[in-house]
């Protein structure tokens, strides 16, 4: 990766990968898009350029200009939003990933979008759900995650576009807030600790999902993007997780250090549904074993981590 363009910058992911990149790769060589414009870092710190990415001629043409050699694409709506619009959802998710590997593929790029442990869906074995396995989302958000790895593997396959892809577990982070999401009240939880050392969970007890801490999924896409592609027996996508939790475990982790924090329910059916429909627990050694990956932070290492950086917020 020398020049890249990434789509989404402004969104949970885009705008920590967009500094850390701009760390690593200096920050004239960031391209940074999103459909709105704030003063954020992300604007302010490097190249930013308005883009819709369903404009395919306007994403070309910002790719072209700044001469780039990697597309970020990481625009998408995410599950519950989805559910909620799903013809916007499949315009939005996979009209946007096609414009996209379309210009990887015009301009010769390296690509990556993010696919989701929402690809998996009620068929598919719930714990250490391998990386090949049986994929049949009921969410339009999983129809989009998985119709995005086949697409992204055909484009490796058929134009020998350099596509790889990471399915990520639910994120943890304190720079912006997650909207739309299934996992966002893994997010929202650490937020009203502080606030209020309580939590309504709109997750029912119980209710196990994959999470990772946002520093690790920043190093994830670095590393996998730097990987030797020789070595890579699958591209789209990784499964990658750090934890398995449910919310009272996330709770028992924020009482070590708030014991009176207290958690209670109020479980939105439809959110509940889709957290239903997928896995408990993925198993992660294929991305182990093909380029290294490794989580730094569990469950405890995280909640210190997020509970003091938010204080000091
Ligand atoms: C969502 N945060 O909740 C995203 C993610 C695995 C969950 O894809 O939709």
């Amino acid at each position: 990766m020398k020049k890249i363009l990434l789509t989404g910058a402004l969104g949970q992911i885009g705008s920590e990968l967009t500094t850390k990149l701009r760390h690593v790769y200096g920050s004239d060589n960031v391209i940074a898009t999103d459909i709105r414009e704030t003063d954020s870092a992300v604007v302010k710190n490097g190249p930013f350029e308005k883009l819709d990415v369903t404009d395919a001629e306007k994403m070309f043409d910002i790719a072209k200009k700044n001469n780039v050699d990697t597309i970020i694409h990481l625009a998408a709506l995410l599950s519950a939003t989805a559910e909620a619009k799903p013809l916007l959802a499949w315009n939005l998710n996979m009209g946007g990933l096609v414009n996209a590997l379309e210009t990887a593929r015009e301009l010769d790029c390296q690509f990556f979008t993010p696919s989701s442990i929402g690809a998996f869906g009620p068929s598919t074995p719930k714990d250490s759900t391998p990386q090949d396995t049986i994929m049949r989302p009921t969410t339009m958000y999983g129809v989009n995650k998985v119709s995005g790895e086949l697409l992204s593997d055909y484009y490796f396959n058929k134009f020998g576009v350099d596509t790889r892809g990471l399915r990520f577990p639910g994120l943890i982070s304190y720079e912006t807030l997650p909207g739309g999401g299934t996992t966002d009240y893994a997010v929202e939880i650490y937020y009203e600790a502080i606030k209020n050392n309580r939590y309504t969970s709109y997750i029912g007890e119980g209710t196990h999902m994959d999470m990772m801490y946002m520093p690790d999924a920043l190093n994830a896409i670095i590393d996998l993007m730097e990987a030797d592609g020789s070595k890579l027996e699958h591209r789209n996508s990784f499964n990658v997780s750090a934890m398995s939790v449910a919310p009272e475990d996330i709770a028992k982790a924020i009482q070590v250090h708030q014991p009176e924090f207290t958690l209670n329910y109020e479980v939105d059916p439809v959110r509940q549904s889709i957290a239903e429909s997928w896995p408990n627990a993925i198993d992660s050694s294929a991305a182990m074993k093909e380029w290294g990956f490794k989580a730094e932070f569990d469950l405890a290492k995280m909640t210190k981590d997020m509970l003091d950086t938010l204080k000091n917020k």
